[in-house]
């Protein structure tokens, strides 16, 4: 067939490395960007099979996310915006690793086992971060979707959400918004504004916001929304790529991880800040208090107080709809206790990755899902989107009821309910601030962090390690788990577990105590059990302190 032809032909100037392995990860294939040309001309095709497969749409992402800037990656999304299926990770898998010459070969398995109609439109929405390999690399996708005669569009640089948004929009024929980057903005902001107009009290200092761009897309985006905001948010921009580069020793990950704030950013105490990370799909705040201690709001502190402001908000509207929290065995221990115990919230864990946690929250009408290094969202179903616009257009209901529904309802249009999204959470989170007079500092005595810390341990082939109930008990290599469960008795409100990483050759270890020095000192202890029954590799762990 001709169409093979060309995949041939465009084939043969993205060649695989012979012997090169690589896996979908927890996000899509991440590794040192010179790797990845094959992966991504396969990807364009993989993509191209899908759109034909599902009839809609699909989008390639071109990021490594918090990676380095050496580092590159590429992500697949499914028709609703959603991360692509597990049955075609798969697929993602075995058309990445087959060598040059089986490639046609596993093209075909591919259409033959998914029963893909050849003749049918296929159309892709391609976009890329600033990464200085991305542009040939996105190139390398595009060149992937015309060998199979598929349609594109390069949306060139985008944040990892707004490629999202824009391939949900493409799909629901505009319900969701309109598919371009002027359309997101719009979208998001006018909800903003729509939720602040009636906080007539805010100062200007709580509508100032510092944010720490990790010297990424998420900082040029920023700038190109500035103006939709109508200075209802005065964001002062840092680490805007200008200079240093990309998430290094800034960004949200590096914030989180390192429990400090970035470089490039001068903090006043008290000041509220924020840092997304290299494509934009996470976020944390923070602030420094007069002292100069740092203060960390991740994820958890996010997800409560999104779900505790949209609880106060379906019970004042009197709507019946089932709210619960999704989180990861990383969740600080306090934020599933105020939740459970407090604020009588469901909460229920899954596995690492967005897109475990995403599944579980669309099982509730209401379903706020964060990992603890900040990327998340709120997904609505639509029964519970259909009760509160019906709520908000009802004239027969009292003042206070029908001010939860047209709050509940502009809540709704500022998030990005595709995937979490830094700018969109920023907003969200700006908003609810705002509506509810609240400083950083009040928000962050919700509760009380128990002192944590997470560290890596590289050992030969991390795939030793098997895990099971979300994560939080290692079933192999043998005696680990009975090592890690004597290591914990000896600390306080302790809790520590190890899993292999998704994206990274590493197996990472997470304790949290009742003291830093406790949760530092059961880290150490736990890498050493790794490192001596995982079969570590390099120097043995050393301790923190
Ligand atoms: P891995 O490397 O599998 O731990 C990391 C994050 C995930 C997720 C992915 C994708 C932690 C502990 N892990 O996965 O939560 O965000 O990257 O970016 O933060
Ligand atoms: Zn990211």
């Amino acid at each position: 067939m001709a169409q093979f032809q060309e995949v041939s032909k465009l084939s043969a100037l993205h060649l695989k490395p012979a012997g090169l392995v690589l896996q979908y990860g927890t996000s899509g294939f991440r590794t040192n960007a010179k790797q990845l040309d094959h992966i991504m001309f396969r990807m364009g095709l993989l993509a191209t099979l899908r759109s034909k497969k599902t009839k809609a749409t699909i989008g390639v992402m071109v990021t490594a996310s918090h990676n380095p800037e050496e580092d590159n990656g590429v992500k697949l999304i499914d028709p609703m915006g959603e991360m692509v299926t597990q049955d075609w990770e798969e697929h993602a898998t075995q058309l990445a690793n087959a060598d040059q010459e089986d490639l046609l070969t596993a093209l075909k398995n591919i259409i033959e086992k998914e029963a893909i109609n050849m003749s049918q439109e296929a159309n892709v929405f391609v976009g890329k971060d600033t990464r200085s390999s991305s542009a040939s690399l996105s190139q390398a996708v595009l060149d992937g979707v015309s060998a199979l005669g598929g349609h594109s569009k390069d949306y060139g640089l985008v944040t990892t959400p707004q490629l999202h948004y824009v391939v949900c929009c493409q799909n629901t024929q505009g319900k969701y918004g309109e598919a371009t980057v002027e359309g997101y903005y719009t979208k998001f902001c006018q909800a903003f504004i729509q939720l602040t107009k009636n906080t007539s009290n805010r100062t200007d200092d709580q509508k100032h916001l510092c944010l720490d761009g990790a010297n990424g897309i998420g900082a040029l985006k920023v700038r190109e929304m500035e103006s939709h905001l109508k200075k209802e948010l005065q964001i002062s921009l840092n680490n805007d790529g200008s200079k240093g580069r990309l998430n290094h020793q800034c960004g949200a990950d590096y914030v989180k991880v390192q429990q400090k704030p970035p470089t490039g950013i001068k903090i006043n105490p008290g000041e509220r800040c924020c840092s997304f990370d290299g494509d934009a799909d996470r976020i944390v705040y923070y602030y420094t208090d007069s002292e100069g201690t740092f203060h960390l709001l991740d994820g958890d502190k996010m997800a409560t107080l999104i779900s505790t402001f949209l609880k106060e908000l379906l019970t004042q509207a009197g709507l019946d709809l089932k709210i619960a929290v999704v989180q990861t065995a990383y969740a600080n221990g306090s934020s599933t206790h105020y939740l459970e115990n407090t604020m009588k919230v469901l909460v229920r864990c899954t596995k690492t990755g967005v897109k475990h946690l995403h599944h579980v929250a669309q099982e509730f009408d209401v379903g706020v899902y964060f990992e603890a290094n900040g990327h998340g969202t709120v997904l609505f179903s639509k029964a519970a989107e259909e009760k509160i616009q019906q709520l908000a257009e009802d004239t027969n209901v009292n003042d206070e009821r029908k001010k939860a529904a047209l709050l509940l309802r502009n809540t709704i249009n500022v998030i990005n309910q595709t995937v979490g999204d830094a700018i969109s959470d920023m907003l969200l989170i700006e908003a609810i601030l705002a509506i509810k007079g609240m400083t950083i500092q009040q928000w962050d005595t919700i509760y009380t962090d128990l002192p944590n810390r997470q560290l890596k341990v590289k050992v030969a082939d991390r795939r030793v390690i098997d895990t099971t109930d979300a994560e939080r008990r290692a079933v192999t290599p043998a005696g680990l788990q009975e090592a890690i469960d004597n290591l914990v008795k000896k600390y306080r409100q302790a809790r520590s577990f190890v899993r292999p990483s998704g994206t990274e050759d590493v197996v990472r270890v997470y304790a949290e105590a009742d003291t830093q020095e406790s949760a530092d000192a059961l880290a150490h202890e736990v890498s050493l059990a790794v490192y001596r029954l995982a079969g570590g590799v390099g120097d043995e762990p050393k301790p923190l302190h």
